[in-house]
């Protein structure tokens, strides 16, 4: 079938009696330790949370549904021979677990493309922001101006089953995804370019090129780019900040777990209001707007040194950096202990279109220089680059020079991976996530006898 839908439904069964299986022959068996440690450091590595769309490995990097993003590049559907591969192979990848034909891709650009048509009052809204108001916070209060035609949330007041919320979140999801393009390329042209004209999308555009095409980029280079940065910011397992706090808002209560009958109040948030969730926390300065921070301390770098940099320049400027207490943006992760597979891709299409592009080439040189001076400090358990590293010098070489627009990118591409999720949190009946908090005294206390 070409029916993303149809493909859907017929996985849900299967999983749900593989999770009724895992919760009946291992309900009871512990899956790791919290310590004291990892209760105050943020909950860092423990292994409390379920997310079926990509999983995280510390050396190797992210795998979406078992793929490696070598393999997506050469499995995953492309808009021209060679090139890079097209969002909407990974959505039906995230959607199903399955690769898809070249037929079933286009098939959902088809299905985007009939629901990205973007409600007035969105438009409205977004002209009375403030001028000055950050682009996150932009698509934030769209995604929320959106809500109004959430059908989970029609179905939900109209007593649905249970057992069918699932459906509704999954058109939610479509229908928000369908739009992102349109509301970043309306925020690029209104706010952060002050008053341009919006540019229809293309007809004969897929999802991620037309994103680039209403922004007003044609290049054929720009929309391959668009296509590799939309598909490869799509998940980063269920850990990280926009990823959790979309889980967070959307998990619920109404679990189809048997025996389940949990007094706390469900979330329950329909995808628009859980998306944006994830997007106010993407808006932090260390998650989604590292992005940014890279090109302004790039730019900084430029500024100081020059392009001609020699490696010993670079290293003072990265010490200066790091006395003056700040981070090295780019640099680190709080689960990866290797380079960034994100970041070696990016790499790669620069090597292939940018070669000798002063960014690209002073990008490479940092990445000789940095990870040993992070060493050095003795604190920085992985020193070496991430996504953000990269991804500025891909959009500043194509024109897209406003860093401060950069997190929009990301969070439209990260709803492909959260809002998969989130279909199947609703699909498996997963409830909603309570972990248990306790005070420094009730530690103490629970320290002291074990
Ligand atoms: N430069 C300088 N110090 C760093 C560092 C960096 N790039 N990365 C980590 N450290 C420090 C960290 O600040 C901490 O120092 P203090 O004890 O003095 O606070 C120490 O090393 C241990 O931190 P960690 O355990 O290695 O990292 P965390 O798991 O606490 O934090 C990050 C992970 C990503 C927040 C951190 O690496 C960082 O701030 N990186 C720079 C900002 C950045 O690139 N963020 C984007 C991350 C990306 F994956 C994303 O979400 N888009």
């Amino acid at each position: 079938t070409t029916d993303l839908k149809a493909a859907l439904a017929a996985k849900i069964p299967g999983e749900q009696e593989r999770l009724k299986k895992l919760r009946k022959e291992h309900g009871s068996k512990a899956l790791g330790a919290c310590t004291v440690e990892q209760a105050i450091g943020g909950m860092r590595g423990v292994p409390a949370m379920l997310w079926e769309t990509s999983l995280l490995d510390p050396e190797e990097g992210i795998r979406f549904r078992g793929y490696s993003i070598p393999e997506l590049q050469d499995k995953l559907p492309k808009a021209k021979e060679g090139g890079e591969p097209i969002p909407e192979g990974l959505l039906w990848l995230l959607m199903t677990g399955e690769v898809p034909t070249s037929e079933q891709a286009q098939a959902v650009t088809e299905m985007l493309r009939d629901r990205s048509k973007l409600p007035d009052h969105v438009l409205k809204m977004l002209s009375c922001q403030h001028p000055d108001t950050h682009p996150m916070t932009q698509l934030a209060t769209a995604v929320l101006a959106l809500q109004v035609d959430s059908k989970f949330a029609a179905g939900y007041r109209s007593g649905i089953h249970k057992t069918k919320y699932w459906e509704p979140v999954f058109e939610d999801s479509i229908d928000l995804i369908a739009k992102l393009p349109t509301i970043a390329a309306a925020i690029y042209r209104r706010a952060v370019h002050a008053g341009l004209a919006l540019i229809e999308a293309d007809p004969k555009l897929d999802w991620g090129a037309n994103l680039a095409y209403m922004m007003g980029y044609t290049d054929e280079g720009c929309l391959e780019m668009m296509r590799l940065y939309q598909t490869i910011h799509t998940d980063h397992e269920g850990g990280n900040v926009s990823a959790h706090a979309t889980h967070l808002a959307s998990a619920g209560r109404r679990s189809l777990l048997p025996g389940r009958t949990d007094a706390s109040s469900p979330a329950l948030s329909d995808p628009y209001l859980s998306f944006a969730a994830g997007m106010t926390g993407l808006a932090g300065p260390l998650h989604g707007l590292a992005n940014q921070e890279v090109l302004r301390w790039l730019t900084d770098v430029r500024q100081q040194v020059g392009d001609n940099v020699t490696k010993e320049q670079l290293s003072e400027f990265v010490w200066s950096t790091l006395k003056s207490g700040k981070v090295v943006p780019g640099f680190g992760h709080a689960v990866l202990r290797k380079t960034d597979p994100r970041y070696t891709c990016q790499a790669g299409f620069a090597q292939k279109h940018m070669p000798e592009y002063p960014l690209f080439k002073l990008t490479a040189l940092l990445y000789q220089v940095v990870p040993d001076i992070l060493k050095q400090t003795g604190k920085v358990k992985n020193p070496y680059p991430n996504v953000d590293a990269h991804s500025g010098v891909l959009l500043q070489y194509y024109g897209i020079t406003e860093e401060n627009f950069y997190t929009v990118l990301f969070g439209v591409s990260r709803a492909l991976g959260v809002l998969s999720q989130g279909v199947w949190s609703r699909a498996l009946g997963l409830p909603i996530e309570r972990p248990k908090s306790l005070t420094m005294a009730a530690m103490e206390e629970r320290a002291l006898q074990l």
